[in-house]
């Protein structure tokens, strides 16, 4: 590698390949080219969105140095600062296992030595001293965890950012059909990647290509089922100025066996999600590099299916949450119901590597539901790998891994159900 090199970032309009785009362009790559299917912040990626929770997450070896690295981003870097709102988060559950979850938590925090980082809330009283919007609910039995230096992230407007941010480095960008991955271009040999072809048939030649397109990227190539495309839910409510009033500064509150919400925006508005274990879409399918098709999970782009919702059952979880964390909206009225897609591998770690049957095709992907908080850092790692300098545990834990486990069920409650199965959520006839 070196500053002329040339360099594809398909995704390049989402979460993870714009902040890769971020990061070349900042340290002096000259010839960086961001393709996608839709604008930056595109349209369909899960990043796209009002808000997402901020905060400190264990879940992984090497989360504890993502941790604090996005913190210290989204806290002084003014690409990102902006959009970084800390309202607090509350983490709080009633049941028996919701409870026992939360004390683990708190000990892995103690044993990562970020226990100051996070306070114990014992009694309902504690709880609603740091949330009284949680007066009105029944809260009787929960614990939970208050931290202060948390909060949520104005999504969609910090890609944005980040997008004029490349505009202003001279990153080249390629949209719409002529940004759209159709192929890899191959050596004689077949093993080493020479570039990309995109769905209007343009051929693009270059040194690297990065696959950062998310939850489509198992049907873009050949991943050996280590990722499964799912999607979770969002409905927004409006609230009148006076309700605004009262919930504004609202901590982000999140109950494991329920879902979460978030304070609402300068336009009065709230964003519920229920938490369940993802919804797939299982279509006969064949990417690039597989010999046949077969069974994939397949995500359905909300911003080309604009009138889709979601299923009929998801209104009941979304309608259970806000009965249990603002009974005051029960009779709310929802709109902008809608599916985004993400990407489960087996043991929730991203897959950054490269393709081992293809030298210099890059995959920045995986992203496990959780990646949005690593917006303004994960790109900087995916340039140590294309440099060859990722750190040792990152590469271990990001390697290509597969037959290690069930990327369907992953590390959640249940494995993801098929959206054939559950009515309700199909508004169009494409
Ligand atoms: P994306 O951001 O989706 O980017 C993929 C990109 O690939 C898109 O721009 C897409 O247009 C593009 N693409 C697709 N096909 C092609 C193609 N053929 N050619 C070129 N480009 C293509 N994370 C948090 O940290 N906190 C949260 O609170 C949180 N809440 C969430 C709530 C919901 C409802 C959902 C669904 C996710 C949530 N997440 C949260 C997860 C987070 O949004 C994702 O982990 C993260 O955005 C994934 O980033 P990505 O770059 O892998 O994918
Ligand atoms: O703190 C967080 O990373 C919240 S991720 C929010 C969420 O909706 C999950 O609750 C869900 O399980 C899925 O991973 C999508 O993102």
């Amino acid at each position: 590698m070196h500053r002329n090199s040339s360099i594809l970032i398909f995704g390049g309009g989402g979460t993870i390949g714009s902040s890769t785009a971020l990061h070349l362009a900042r340290n002096g790559y000259t010839n960086v080219r961001v393709l996608d299917v839709y604008p930056i912040p595109s349209a369909q990626s899960a990043g796209n969105d009002l808000n997402k929770i901020m905060g400190t997450s264990l879940r992984n070896p090497v989360d504890k140095q993502l941790s604090i690295e996005a913190e210290d981003m989204w806290t002084q870097d003014p690409t990102f600062s902006p959009y970084y709102h800390r309202s607090g988060r509350a983490n709080c559950c009633g049941s028996l296992n919701g409870i026992e979850d939360l004390r683990n938590t708190m000990t892995k925090l103690q044993e990562a030595g970020l226990g100051h980082t996070a306070e114990w809330l014992d009694t309902e009283e504690q709880i609603v001293q740091r949330v009284p919007q949680l007066a009105g609910s029944d809260i009787h039995g929960w614990k939970g965890i208050f931290f202060e230096q948390s909060g949520w992230l104005a999504a969609a407007k910090a890609i944005e950012s980040v997008g004029k941010e490349l505009v202003h480095h001279g990153v080249k960008f390629s949209f719409g059909n002529s940004g759209a991955f159709s192929s890899l271009i191959l050596s004689n040999d077949g093993k080493t990647c020479l570039g990309a072809i995109t769905k209007d048939g343009s051929h693009y030649l270059a040194d690297r290509v990065v696959l950062a397109s998310g939850a489509w990227t198992p049907s873009l190539v050949e991943l050996e089922d280590q990722c499964c495309s799912k999607a979770w839910v969002y409905a927004h409510m409006q609230l009148t100025p006076e309700e605004v009033q009262d919930y504004a500064g609202c901590p982000v509150v999140y109950n494991e066996d329920l879902g979460f919400f978030f304070e609402p925006n300068e336009d009065g508005i709230i964003k519920v999600c229920d938490e369940f274990p993802g919804f797939a879409r299982y279509k006969m399918h064949q990417p690039f590099g597989a010999s046949k098709p077969r069974s994939i999970s397949i995500p359905r782009s909300h911003a080309r299916h604009p009138t889709d919702t979601y299923p009929d059952a998801s209104e009941i979880t979304i309608r259970k949450a806000i009965a249990a964390l603002l009974p005051r909206f029960n009779d709310k009225e929802l709109f902008n119901r809608a599916m985004c897609w993400c990407a489960d591998t087996a043991d929730a770690n991203l897959l950054i590597c490269e393709h081992p049957r293809w030298k210099n095709l890059f995959l920045a992907t995986g992203d496990s539901g959780h990646s949005f908080k690593l917006l303004p850092i994960i790109g900087k790692h995916v340039v140590e790998l294309l440099e060859g300098t990722l750190q040792e545990d990152m590469r271990e834990a990001w390697r290509w891994r597969p037959g290690s486990g069930d990327a369907r069920k992953s590390r959640r409650a249940a494995p993801a159900k098929d959206l054939a199965d559950l009515p309700g959520w199909r508004h169009d006839s494409i």
